[in-house]
C-alpha cells in the first residue's frame, strides 16, 4: 500500500513539474522559506506532510538544475521509538512497546558534498512481530528491496527535468540488484539517469578471457594506474594515506533466478579499487563499484571513486536527522503522524546539515551564505540583546549564537558546537520568527 502511495506522490509531483522548465521553479539557496513553512506545518494538523516534502523537493529540483553533476544518494536508516503500549498506567503494570520504522530517503550532494536537499523519502513500518512464516518473508525482501529502484526511478525522472545536469543514482551495497542494472539498460538515453552502486555479491561473470566470479574478473583486469587517498580516523582504525590500484572492466552478470522467471543477463562498467600495500597485520582498503559510465581512463576512474565517496554525506545527515528526532522527543501516537513529523524533521535536517557544514568548512564566510537577514538578525538579537550591527557576523559566530541559544556554553575548551544544540537553538529561532509574524499579521489587521 506504502508503495502504491509513494509512486502516486512522486508521479504527481513530477508531472506538475513536467509541465513547468526548471528554471520558473524558485530556488531559495538559503532554504529558510523552505524550513519555515517545515515547522508552521507543526501546527496544522489539515496539512498532509508530504505536501511540504513536495514544496521543498520543489526548491531542491531547482538547486539541481543549476549544477553540472549531482549525486543523488540513496540509503536507509532505522528508527526505533519505545513507548507505553497502555493508555492506563496502573504503575506497576507497564508495558512498552518497541516499534521499528525504515526510512529510505533520497538526498541530493554535488560532487563536493554540498547537500542540496531531500527529494522523497520511502517510509514503512517493520511489522511489530518478525515474520515467522518463510512464505510471508519473501514478499517482504521483494518488498523492501523496491524501495531501491523507486529511487532510481526518481533519479531518471530528475534526468528527464534537468538536462544540463548529469545525474547519478548513489548506492550502497544494498543496492546491488540485478533488476536495477536491468531498468536502467532498458532505458533511452535521455531518460536514464546514471548509477553507481557499490557491490556486494560476487556473481557469475562473462569477461575477457572466459567466465569466473566478480572478484576474481576484476583482479585479472588490466590496471589503469594508481591513487593515493586520505582516510579519516575511525573507530578502531587511525587516519592514514592508502594507495590503491584502480582496475576497471565491461563485464556481463549472468542471467539472474527468479521465481516468476529468470531475468536476462546485463552488461555492466565495473571499477576496483584495491590497496596495493596495506600495513601488516590489516585487510587492505577496496572498493568495488558497478556503475553506468564507461571507466575508460585514470582520470574517470578517480572521479568516480571520488563520486561514491562523497556517499558517506547521507550518514551525517542520518546523525543530523536522529539527534534531531531525539529533541523533537516524538511522542506521536499513529505511523501516520510519524510520518508527518519525519517529513518536517528531514527538512529542518537537511537545514542543519548545511549549516554545520559551512561553519566548519567556511568559518569565516559572512553568514548571510546561509542565513536569511530575519534570521541571523532575529538570533543576534536574542543572543546578544543588542541592536545588530550593519555588518553580518561570520557563518562560525552566528552558528555558535544559535547554538547558544539552545544551551551551548561556549567556554574555553568547549569546541564547536554539536549538531543537537545547533538543533535546539533552531526551534527557538523558528518559534521566535513565528511570534514576530503573528504580530506582524495582528499589527496589519489594526490598520484597516
Ligand atoms: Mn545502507
Amino acid at each position: 500500500m506504502a508503495d502504491a502511495r509513494l509512486k502516486s506522490r512522486l508521479g504527481i509531483l513530477l508531472e506538475r513539474l513536467g509541465e513547468h522548465s526548471t528554471q520558473s521553479i524558485p530556488a531559495a539557496c538559503r532554504g529558510w522559506a523552505e524550513t519555515q513553512a517545515a515547522y508552521r506545518f507543526l501546527n496544522n494538523g489539515k496539512v498532509d506532510a508530504r505536501d511540504i516534502l513536495d514544496g521543498h523537493s520543489l526548491a531542491t529540483l531547482g538547486r539541481i538544475s543549476r549544477e553540472p553533476v549531482v549525486l543523488l544518494v540513496q540509503d536507509t536508516t532505522f528508527l526505533e521509538y519505545v513507548r507505553d503500549a497502555g493508555k492506563h498506567d496502573y504503575g506497576t503494570l507497564r508495558r512498552s512497546r518497541r516499534e521499528e520504522y525504515l526510512l529510505h530517503p533520497t538526498v541530493a550532494f554535488t560532487p563536493e558534498r554540498t547537500n542540496l536537499g531531500v527529494l522523497g523519502a520511502y517510509f514503512w513500518q517493520r511489522p511489530e512481530e518478525p515474520v515467522g512464516h518463510l512464505r510471508a518473508q519473501r514478499p517482504l525482501e521483494e518488498k523492501e528491496s523496491q524501495r531501491w529502484l523507486l529511487s532510481y526511478e526518481l533519479a531518471c525522472q530528475v534526468r528527464r527535468l534537468c538536462p544540463q545536469t548529469r545525474v547519478v543514482s548513489v548506492a550502497d551495497r544494498e543496492g546491488d540488484i540485478h533488476e536495477w542494472f536491468l531498468d536502467a539498460a532498458e532505458r533511452a538515453a535521455e531518460e536514464q539517469a546514471e548509477y553507481l552502486i557499490r557491490a556486494k555479491c560476487n556473481r557469475r561473470v562473462a569477461a575477457e578471457g572466459g567466465n569466473s566470479y566478480l572478484w576474481e574478473a576484476m583482479r585479472a583486469a588490466p590496471v589503469l594506474g594508481s591513487h593515493e587517498v586520505a582516510l579519516a580516523r575511525q573507530p578502531g582504525r587511525t587516519a592514514r594515506t592508502v594507495r590503491l590500484e584502480l582496475r576497471a572492466r565491461r563485464a556481463c552478470f549472468n542471467k539472474a533466478r527468479r521465481p516468476g522467471g529468470n531475468l536476462p543477463p546485463v552488461d555492466v562498467e565495473v571499477l576496483y579499487a584495491l590497496e596495493s600495500d596495506p600495513p601488516k597485520g590489516e585487510e587492505p582498503i577496496e572498493w568495488m563499484l558497478l556503475t553506468s559510465i564507461p571507466v575508460k581512463d585514470i582520470e574517470t576512474a578517480k572521479t568516480l571513486l571520488g563520486w561514491y565517496r562523497s556517499r558517506w554525506e547521507i550518514e551525517i545527515f542520518f546523525r543530523v536527522l536522529k539527534q534531531g528526532c531525539r529533541v523533537e522527543d516524538l511522542r506521536l501516537e499513529t505511523p501516520e503522524r510519524v510520518e508527518r513529523a519525519l517529513a518536517v524533521y528531514l527538512i529542518v535536517a537537511w537545514r542543519i546539515h548545511h549549516i554545520t557544514r559551512a561553519s566548519r568548512e567556511r568559518p569565516e564566510a559572512p553568514c548571510t551564505e546561509v542565513f536569511s537577514d530575519t534570521e541571523w538578525e532575529t538570533v543576534y538579537l536574542l543572543q546578544k540583546r543588542r541592536k545588530p550591527p550593519s555588518k553580518p557576523p561570520t557563518v562560525r559566530q552566528l552558528t555558535r549564537m544559535l547554538a547558544q541559544l539552545g544551551g551551548f556554553l561556549a567556554r574555553k575548551g568547549d569546541g564547536e558546537p554539536g549538531v543537537e544544540t545547533v538543533w535546539r537553538g533552531y526551534m527557538v529561532l523558528q518559534q521566535s520568527l513565528q511570534a514576530l509574524e503573528i504580530r506582524d499579521a495582528v499589527a496589519a489587521r489594526k490598520c484597516v
